[in-house]
């Protein structure tokens, strides 16, 4: 600890330092020197002078009881930010002097006697309170004793954490100090992020570097960096992280593990963030402390109850256990002839003492029993996890929440919401959604995740017949079972954190939405771009404009209309829709769009696979006819014949091409739109998006041109008038190799 705040206390200098200067200098120098984007958007930089003498008033000193590592980590923020905004450090006010004028008052009101004496509004501030629950928070310019004061007040240590980082957030988006009145809490309990950062420390699916846990050098070496990690993660109101893969090995409950593990907690503890642990099935039965690994074999739970104790003897707090069994070849209870819930259940009993759960993922699929044939429903990936999982509604005990993917099939560009939302009224869910983009072109790719959440979290799956959006289901209104939400890191070790710029968005808007699945997410892009850039419209403004158009150019030059699926073999980069010789069916693309001379699509209504009717009646009903399928899903839903006609009287045909033609244009038209913030955007930032653009644009060519030429030669038809042909042949993008591509293997 001592080392950390040390550290703390030489960063704080530096901010300092770097904020005098451009004080001196002018807010001009701000946009020549380099950012190497590690403070994410925590930067604090000095505010423009009229804001500055504003927050100055405002803000002259903290007045805060730090006395918990909660609250201290609350007020050691309000310092950083303050002394960064302000390029001076406010004074320290002791507890229960006189208020004096531009105090923040940070005051735990537990009862509400603790809230300051005097205050001006404390009936609201109470009524507030009372609705804030143990996570939220109320912020407000008041006044105490008639003096003008901040207020940052909560039910709890973390509440109180959030409002600083809230209030924080307002500041550094240009807020007039003396207008911020906030009151919020957190929608979910759960808030999860997921690494799969293997003990080795690659990650797979990383493209941001190593893993910033460093393993080998835990749990005697801490590095710095976790404690940034907590603080980026608290700004968020994230409340828990998954430390390793899903793809579990068995090491990482050995002592030696638990031992680092303990020590990451300890750092992340004082911002509220619980670790979590993925574990291997098979980990007693690899270990050799058991002779199997049956759920139902007494010495198996007894294995696992010793396990559980032992790990909660060194982490009190510890989250409990996250879990991939019986998917692509890792161990489960059904190789015991048992289902999941005996499966999680039994892990459960071991955890439910100290108050742990268990996130037990439903991303389960069978192979096919006739390869490429997908006329039944079983032999449809996109059915499978749906037809293992909902007959176990209920089935489950209380400290299981079951965790599933945004979409059926694999965090696509696009999906249509999984089926499983709605379809389990007695199990509590788990939304998991990839912040790290395996599909989306990696960090190379400017794609802003944001309207891809947003999309699924307010999809209405009308189950009951009536409206009920992904967001309430997870949310349990209806029934008490309360779900949560968990994000795959896009974190590494790399400078930036996440491995560009933009990417930094994601883990936001990921934060962002787990607190408050409402949010919008072009809200959410304003208020990123304005922390990580400037406030100023002349610089959020076109960044938020890039930010919204991405994801649809990537769905528009990657998979348009529904397809899926039709990446490159392994890495999952670039275009491969020709790829028919994987071992499994359903891992090749020609598995999912069924391009041939009459048409293209997956026809998942009562005609082909009929997935369509795990779907609420309403949604089924309206996703079982091409025309009132959402375009958007359409290949999805249906297989059809290239002229078919679409709603704009164009062939699907030529829709196709159009929309691999708009998405290329898309990305130039971000390209030109970035070139525009020159003036606006520090050097290093500047050129390393610029760079990352010019890469996207070459790729999204390549994407259009790939697929344009494939689904050309399995349709035999002309391009239709007008259109560019591809820059290559066919067999030219088919002999396209990508050794050693990050993130997998
Ligand atoms: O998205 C796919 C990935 C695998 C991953 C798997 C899963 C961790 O290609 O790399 O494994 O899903 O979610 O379990």
């Amino acid at each position: 600890m001592e080392r950390l705040l040390r550290h703390v206390r030489a960063r704080l200098m530096v901010a300092l330092a770097l904020n005098a200067l451009l004080g001196l200098f002018g807010t001009h120098l701000a946009h020549a020197a380099g950012e190497d984007g590690y403070d994410l958007w925590l930067r604090y930089r000095a505010l423009p002078a009229a804001q500055r003498t504003a927050l100055a008033a405002a803000a002259t000193g903290i007045q805060s009881p730090d006395d918990t590592p909660t609250v201290r980590a609350a007020s050691a923020e309000l310092k950083r930010g303050l002394a960064g905004m302000l390029a001076r450090v406010p004074d320290a006010i002791p507890v229960n002097s006189r208020a004096r004028v531009g105090t923040v008052v940070l005051a735990r009101a537990g009862l509400p006697a603790n809230l300051p004496a005097d205050l001006a509004d404390a009936d609201a501030v109470r009524r507030h309170l009372a609705a804030a629950g143990a996570e939220g928070y109320v912020v407000r310019h008041t006044r105490q004793g008639g003096v003008p004061i901040t207020l940052i007040a909560a039910n709890s240590d973390i509440g109180l954490l959030y409002g600083s980082f809230a209030w924080l957030r307002q500041l550094q988006l240009g807020a007039a100090p003396d207008r911020i009145a906030l009151a919020d809490k957190p929608a979910l309990p759960l808030r999860v992020l997921n690494h799969w950062d293997n003990l080795d420390r690659t990650v797979e699916r990383g493209y941001a570097g190593e893993s910033i846990w460093n393993w080998w050098e835990l749990p005697n070496i801490v590095d710095p960096r976790y404690m940034d990690y907590a603080r980026a993660n608290a700004s968020l109101g994230i409340n828990g992280t998954v430390l390793n893969n899903v793809n579990a090995k068995a090491e990482v409950l050995s002592p030696a593990f638990i031992a680092k593990t303990a020590a990451i907690a300890d750092v992340l503890r004082p911002y509220g963030i619980r670790v979590y642990l993925s574990v291997r099935w098979s980990t007693p039965l690899e270990l050799k402390e058991t002779t199997t690994a049956d759920p139902l074999d007494p010495a198996v739970a007894a294995w696992w109850t010793r396990k559980a104790d032992e790990i909660y003897r060194t982490i009190p707090d510890f989250g409990g256990f996250l879990v991939k069994a019986n998917s692509e070849g890792q161990p489960g209870p059904q190789d015991y002839g048992r289902n999941h819930a005996d499966g999680a259940n039994m892990l459960a009993r071991a955890l439910a003492p100290h108050k742990g759960i268990v996130m037990w993922r439903a991303f389960v699929y069978n192979p096919p029993a006739h390869p490429n044939q997908g006329r039944e429903r079983s032999g449809d990936r996109a059915a499978q996890a749906y037809d293992q999982f909902k007959p176990l509604d209920g089935k489950f005990d209380r400290n299981v929440l079951v965790q599933v993917k945004n979409g059926a099939i694999d965090f696509q560009p696009r999906e249509p919401a999984h089926p499983l939302f709605g379809a389990m009224p007695d199990t509590p869910l788990v939304m998991e959604f990839q912040v790290t983009k395996e599909y989306l072109g990696f960090a190379t790719h400017l794609v802003y995740l944001g309207p891809l959440f947003q999309e699924t979290l307010r999809f209405d799956t009308r189950a009951g017949n009536k409206p009920m959006t992904v967001a309430r289901v997870l949310e349990g209104t209806q029934d008490g079972h309360v779900g949560g939400i968990a994000g795959v890191a896009n974190i590494g070790a790399s400078r930036n954190w996440t491995g560009s710029t933009f990417d930094q968005a994601n883990w936001y808007a990921y934060g962002r939405l787990a607190w408050n699945p409402d949010l919008d997410s072009r809200a959410i892009a304003r208020e990123w771009a304005g922390q990580t850039f400037a406030p100023d419209a002349r610089v959020a403004d076109p960044v938020v404009a890039i930010m919204m158009r991405s994801r649809e150019a990537a769905v528009d030059y990657m998979t348009p209309l529904g397809l899926h699926h039709i990446m490159g073999t392994g890495h999952h980069y670039g275009p491969a829709p020709w790829v028919d010789d994987l071992g499994r069916a359903d891992w090749n693309p020609v598995y999912y769009h069924r391009a041939d001379r009459n048409g293209i699509g997956f026809d998942r209504t009562s005609k082909g696979s009929n997935a369509v009717a795990q779907y609420a009646p309403d949604v089924a009903r309206r996703f079982a006819d091409p025309a009132t399928t959402p375009p958007e899903f359409l290949l999805w839903f249906h297989h059809l014949p290239w002229d078919y006609r679409m709603p704009d009287g164009r062939t699907l045909w030529a829709d196709i091409v159009a929309h691999y033609d708009h998405g290329v244009a898309e990305v130039a038209a971000m390209q030109a739109d970035w070139q525009r913030l020159r003036p606006f955007v520090d050097v290093q930032r500047f050129d390393d998006v610029a760079q990352r653009l010019a890469q996207q644009r070459r790729e999204a060519e390549w994407w259009r041109d790939a697929c344009i030429a494939y689904f050309q030669h399995q349709s035999g038809l002309p391009l239709p008038a007008g259109v560019r042909a591809p820059a290559q042949s066919l067999e030219y993008y088919r002999k396209q190799t990508f050794p050693f591509a990050p993130g997998h293997g």
